[in-house]
């Protein structure tokens, strides 16, 4: 029986799989397929990128090797990116749930 961070690795990997394999190479996400992924997996944190060529901006960010695709290592990047600034923003849900406790 996997543990949740295991499980969470996992799924990491079938969701890159998963649109790696639509089209060209199969181990790295086309411009197009970065985009199928962060409109259905990422939509709400697509939905606030207020600049309509935020997919675009990603993707040159995440291209650290610079041939136009974004590998697992370099998607990993976003990942842990964005899970970062979600730790922050519930470390200070935290700080304002135990502030309401305790006045
Ligand atoms: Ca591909
Ligand atoms: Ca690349």
């Amino acid at each position: 029986m996997p543990s949740d961070l295991e499980r969470a690795m996992e799924t990491l990997i079938t969701v890159f799989h998963r649109y790696a394999g639509r089209e060209g190479n199969k181990a790295s996400l086309s411009r197009k397929e970065l985009k199928q992924l962060m409109e259905t997996e990422l939509s709400s944190f697509l939905k606030s990128q207020k600049d309509p060529g935020a997919v675009d901006k990603i993707m040159k960010d995440l291209d650290a090797n610079g041939d136009g695709e974004v590998n697992f290592e370099e998607f990993v990047s976003l990942v842990v990116g964005l899970s970062i600034a979600c730790e922050q923003i519930y470390q200070m849900h935290q700080k304002q749930t135990a502030g309401v406790k305790k006045p």
